[in-house]
């Protein structure tokens, strides 16, 4: 089954979660154990990137090794052409639309385009808006992070991205972000596009993952979680639950 086809049937029933891990900041044993928890937790699929200190060999080896601990489909979350692994199920093929820099609007698209269409990657076209405070995404996409009191401009860039023809809407806060994109700004989002709304950035605990969900994400990332929690089976389980439960 496509990516694509296992997100929409999963999203029929329910929203969906998905675990991102950073190869940048995890090693490959920590993944195997990360991944095997986040699996039994009730994850739905796993993303893998980062902003920093990513090469092809380290995403190769961190997809080879989530895909032989858990068998679910993994989705690159690339910075960079250069680390874009054919060994992924699918790529978020996806453009910083609030970025200031052609780089991250299409530059490295341009780059890795005949590499996804030579490994048969599945791409997945993305709007990906940077919303503030945006952390490190912002900074290194050189974005100018959308504004937490303009629901109108973050709708517009979302309302473009679906007019371009992108499947996904990513509203992005930033990887470990004070606070959640606000949920004013995901419910304006949600009833302005028809597409997939996908939301991150700050998101630690159940009750603000509900939020989200009721704001209206189809898919709620988190990334951070996985390396700070103390308990991470039992954790993730509670925020998979207050997910799936919508
Ligand atoms: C980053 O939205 C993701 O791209 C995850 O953010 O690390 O804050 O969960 P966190």
């Amino acid at each position: 089954m496509k990516v694509q086809e296992y997100i929409s049937s999963r999203r029929e029933a329910r929203p969906l979660h998905f675990t991102l891990l950073d190869p940048g900041k995890t090693s490959a044993d920590d993944l195997i154990t990360l991944a095997k928890q986040t699996a039994e937790a009730g994850t739905d699929g796993f993303m893998v990137g980062g902003s920093t200190d990513l090469s092809l060999e380290n995403v190769d080896l961190a997809v080879e090794t989530i895909k032989q601990t858990t068998h679910m489909p993994v989705i690159l979350f690339p910075t960079h052409a250069s680390s874009v692994s054919g060994k992924a199920d699918a790529i978020f093929f996806m453009s910083l639309l609030n970025s200031e820099s052609r780089q991250f609007l299409v530059g490295e698209q341009i780059a890795s385009a005949p590499w996804v269409k030579k490994t048969g990657l599945e791409p997945l076209s993305m709007a990906y808006l940077v919303v503030a405070p945006g952390m490190t995404a912002g900074r290194v996409g050189q974005a100018q992070p959308l504004p937490r009191d303009q629901p109108d401009l973050v709708v517009s860039h979302a309302l473009a991205g679906q007019y371009l023809g992108m499947k996904y809407i990513y509203l992005e806060a930033g990887s470990g972000a004070s606070e959640p994109v606000p949920e004013d700004i995901i419910k304006s989002v949600r009833e302005s596009i028809d597409v997939t709304l996908i939301v991150g950035g700050g998101i630690r605990t159940p009750e603000s993952a509900r939020k989200v969900v009721a704001a209206g994400a189809d898919i709620v990332v988190t990334g951070t979680f996985v390396e700070t929690s103390q308990s991470l089976k039992e954790e993730m389980t509670a925020l998979t639950n207050a997910i799936h439960s919508k």
